[in-house]
């Protein structure tokens, strides 16, 4: 599947990689000024294409921002687009030394999600003023 300048055919979806430190709302900003938005991952097949290329790409110790957020109603996490984000397994991680949780965990803390190194790319939630790398989608 061709993926229009910058973006990259991963799987089923055309990304592009931030490599700069953003918080959430420069990586959203970044994203629509590419012509696309913080990336959506929908199935769980996404989410493993996603997972193989950073690890192909040697750069599975970053942390990214995808496009998730519950800030307008706290639990109710959606896309850039609106459409809802998949809750529970296998999408989103599990957090403390025992697995004792699962993302998300923040409450109204931590309305933003990223795929983060230490969370092996499942989903979670996130401070908005955090610093990290970013995924832009194409929206085909
Ligand atoms: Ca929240």
């Amino acid at each position: 599947m061709a993926c229009p300048v910058p973006f990259i055919s991963i799987g089923s979806m055309c990304l592009e990689f931030l490599f700069s430190d953003l918080t959430f709302g420069q990586a959203s900003v970044s994203c629509v000024s590419e012509g696309g938005s913080l990336a959506t991952i929908r199935t769980a097949e996404e989410l493993r294409d996603f997972f193989l290329y950073v690890n192909q790409l040697g750069i599975a110790d970053t942390n990214f921002w995808v496009g998730g957020s519950d800030v307008q109603s706290e639990g109710i996490w959606t896309w850039p687009d609106g459409t809802l984000v998949p809750m529970g397994t296998p999408f989103w991680g599990t957090y403390g030394p025992f697995a004792q949780t699962q993302e998300p965990n923040g409450g109204t803390e931590e309305n933003y999600l990223a795929l983060t190194s230490i969370g092996y790319y499942f989903f979670r939630d996130v401070v908005c003023n955090a610093e990290m790398k970013a995924v832009c989608m194409y929206k085909k």
